[in-house]
């Protein structure tokens, strides 16, 4: 299992979405409510320890909080740091075993904003630390023993307006949902379709979604041939932009590619099933393709 590496905290202001959006009637909250992108959270002020906040997340109907970018770090940090209590629990923990990282919804985790020094497992009484607090200080993750108390961050999915239809194949990666078709269509009509079912092109944005999404797709589905992503250079010629609007951060080229090649040029990403990795295409060519629940 690997370990998630250290990030240099970095805060640069946020724009938030839906931010005034009325909190969920299926998942009422009597702390601060707010959302971020499509999902929900409750911040509670009382001092629980992590077992206590975890069944109480589930009960409210959320689950302990996930952060799963840098982006939503920030967000958070906009919303609760510096004026939020001293520190909240998080879903993360390595209780199940040492040094690997989970949500405790079961998730690996794919991003940690760790404190210089953290995670230590450091405890005087010799007893390790497995589960991990958020410090509204600097929005900064340490890890600290279960049995304390603190705040605690609830999240849930329910303000998510939209559904996600697939006829394809679905399959989920820790939250993220998808559906990949085998039905051959050019790039733009790909996309559309992805849009009218509640999604758009899958966006690929670590090697962990990468590989997660090359073992469900590559030789076991048995579906041999190119699979749009929402990844395009239309816009601007040789930069490479996720049509959700995800930050790129992380790319899978094969040797040679983005080419550009042709007359017209190549402005289209797609994956390979075959070997895992990506070409840049022109975008009439009909391909399978793969949505991503927005
Ligand atoms: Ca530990
Ligand atoms: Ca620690
Ligand atoms: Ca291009
Ligand atoms: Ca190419």
């Amino acid at each position: 299992m690997k370990n998630i590496f250290p990030i240099i905290l970095l805060i640069t202001p946020l724009l938030l979405t839906n931010c005034g959006r009325k909190p969920d009637a299926e998942f009422p909250c009597p702390g601060k409510s707010f959302t971020i992108g499509t999902h929900t959270y409750c911040a509670y002020r009382e001092d629980v320890t992590w077992h206590e906040a975890k069944q109480r997340c589930g009960d409210a109907g959320g689950y302990l909080a996930v952060i799963n970018s840098m982006e939503e770090n920030e967000a958070i940090w906009e919303l609760l740091g510096g004026t939020w209590e001293h520190s909240f629990w998080t879903g993360l923990n390595d209780r199940a075993l040492e040094g690997s990282w989970q949500w405790a919804s079961g998730e690996t985790a794919r991003y940690g904003n760790w404190r210089p020094g953290q995670p230590d497992n450091y405890h005087s009484q010799g007893e390790g630390e497995d589960c991990v607090e958020w410090l509204s200080e600097d929005g900064g993750w340490n890890d600290i023993i279960c049995g304390d108390r603190r705040t605690y961050l609830c999240k849930s999915a329910h303000g998510r307006k939209k559904d996600f239809r697939c006829t394809g194949k679905l399959f989920s990666i820790g939250e993220y949902e998808y559906c990949a078709y085998r039905t051959w269509v050019d790039w733009q009509t790909a996309r559309k379709s992805c849009e009218v079912n509640g999604g758009n092109l899958a966006s690929i944005v670590s090697e962990e979604e990468n590989i997660a999404l090359f073992r469900e797709l590559g030789s076991p589905w048995g579906y041999v041939g190119n699979l749009w992503i929402g990844f395009s250079d239309e816009a601007r010629e040789g930069d490479f932009r996720w049509i959700n609007g995800e930050p790129v951060r992380f790319g899978n080229w094969c040797t040679g590619e983005p080419s550009n090649a042709g007359k017209d040029g190549e402005d289209c990403a797609h994956m390979f099933t075959t070997r895992n990795c990506w070409n840049d295409s022109d975008c009439n060519p009909k391909f399978g393709f793969i949505c991503e629940r927005d």
